[in-house]
């Protein structure tokens, strides 16, 4: 492991993570005792309006994987229409390699719930909801708790804080779909339908939970607004690029001598954060890697200086996602990493749409083929043609995530295609292994 150089550790910035590990940072005395809930108590008695304007002046942008927004989306709830207004955070943190809300959520999960009970103030909501993935039952149980102290705090129920302000805070777990993190289809399963995605427009910031307005914001997004409350506008933007603000927590996973959570001005490069990681594992040298989850098309070692935001990754061919990198070097083969993911897309498809359903039914049979050494050069034709059916023409971002990996890799390593192919490259898998679920 290679020790980081003075100048690569100040790009460190620990906002979000910067109580990760005080001892019993979960607990709400903890929480108070370094700085908790006092943006809470400033921003009861400031305007909502001011609250959305103050998000909208800090260009805080969603940290779920889409950028969109966040003081603009919480602008788009209608006031005065009589309707009740709902929050909904985005809990569902599934997509491949993205790990950075489930240890917010262990670690800190008084940092989320003090930011619901602010958004939901300045959007005048009065009753929120935490959508948490069902698998992640140890971050449920801490959110449940955090919820129950803050009750218990009067910082929920009615008259919070004397400021005349009611919200109720509900912890719901899903069931394990990844689907149910695409935010309609998570509306649905919290209604208790069958999660699947609808059509938008209209959005849910006027049609959401209950046909009610509805702001849906990823973890990260809400755990920020605290420390944007407290620091300013001004202050979260000496972080980050002009157009992407603020601190990100990145994801190191994969062939990487330290993995874990690094929070880091938006704009650090994969050069850096690998650095700050400690390097490459042993004898390992990077060769591919995802910037954002499986969803965004791989990047090579040529990327290694491309800036980490929002902007930098779009210019480079692919997409920011979920800061989710995981790192391959290489001893690992791109084909074979594809059609996991891909089996995983096939898997968690929820069938509405056709493009979807059929298009990574039949890939992953395509990948086996291949990977069995029994491909044909036609197959490459057929995977780019099943994308191109794929992309933009799904109802939702599951299927048009589902081909960013097979183009990426076709386009950077057809060769390692070919050497299955033509033989050159052992088959890894067996005849046995050809068809499948
Ligand atoms: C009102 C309009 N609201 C857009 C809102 C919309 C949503 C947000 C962004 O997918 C991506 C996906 C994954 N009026 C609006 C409006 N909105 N126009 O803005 O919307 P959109 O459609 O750009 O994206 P999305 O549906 O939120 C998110 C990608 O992120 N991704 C995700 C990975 C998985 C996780 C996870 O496991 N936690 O996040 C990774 O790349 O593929 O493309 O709220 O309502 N005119
Ligand atoms: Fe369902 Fe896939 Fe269609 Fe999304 S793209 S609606 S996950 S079948």
């Amino acid at each position: 492991m290679t020790t980081p150089r003075p100048e690569t550790l100040a790009k460190l910035t620990p906002v979000l993570t910067k109580r990760w590990l005080s001892p019993d940072a979960w607990r709400i005395g903890t929480y108070e005792k370094l700085d908790g809930y006092a943006a809470l108590r400033k921003a009861l008695k400031a305007h909502p309006d001011d609250l959305i304007q103050l998000i909208k002046d800090s260009g805080l942008r969603g940290r779920g994987g889409a950028g969109f927004p966040t003081g603009l989306k919480w602008g788009f709830i209608p006031q005065g229409d009589g309707k009740p207004h709902y929050l909904v955070v985005n809990a569902d943190e599934g997509e491949p390699g993205t790990c950075k809300d489930l240890p917010l959520m262990t670690h800190d999960p008084h940092s989320l719930v003090e930011g619901v009970i602010i958004a939901s103030y300045a959007i005048r909501a009065n009753r929120a909801y935490i959508y948490i993935r069902g698998e992640a039952v140890h971050a449920a149980r801490r959110l449940r708790n955090a919820v129950q102290e803050a009750y218990a705090k009067g910082y929920l129920g009615r008259n919070i804080q004397g400021s005349g302000f009611d919200l109720d805070l509900v912890v719901h777990s899903g069931a394990g779909a990844y689907i149910c993190g695409e935010e309609t289809a998570l509306l649905d399963s919290l209604e208790g339908f069958r999660g699947q995605p609808r059509l938008r427009p209209p959005f849910p910031a006027t049609h959401g939970l209950y046909a009610s307005p509805t702001v849906v914001n990823n973890v990260g997004t809400i755990a920020s607004v605290p420390y944007i409350v407290l620091g300013g506008a001004d202050w979260w933007k000496t972080m980050g690029t002009e157009k992407s603000s603020g601190p990100m927590i990145y994801s190191l996973s994969g062939r990487i001598a330290n993995p874990g959570q690094f929070e880091c001005s938006m704009g650090i490069t994969l050069r850096e954060l690998i650095e700050l990681a400690g390097g490459m594992q042993p004898g390992h040298n990077l060769r591919f890697w995802t910037p954002g989850g499986s969803s965004t098309p791989l990047l090579t070692a040529e990327h290694l200086d491309v800036p980490l935001d929002f902007e930098g990754v779009a210019a480079a061919g692919s997409i920011l996602g979920t800061t989710a990198t995981q790192i391959f070097s290489d001893q690992d083969c791109p084909v074979y990493a594809t059609y996991r993911w891909l089996e995983f897309y096939h898997h968690e498809s929820c069938g509405k749409c056709t493009p979807c359903r059929e298009g990574n039914y039949w890939m992953v049979r395509v990948y086996r083929r291949i990977l069995a050494g029994q491909g044909t050069h036609e197959d490459l034709d057929t995977l780019l043609d099943t994308c191109d059916n794929i992309l933009g023409r799904s109802f939702c971002g599951l299927g048009d995530g589902a081909t960013s990996s097979v183009t990426s890799s076709l386009k950077y390593f057809k060769q390692d295609y070919l050497d299955y192919i033509e033989g050159r490259t052992a088959p890894k898998l067996s005849d046995k292994q050809l068809v499948g679920a």
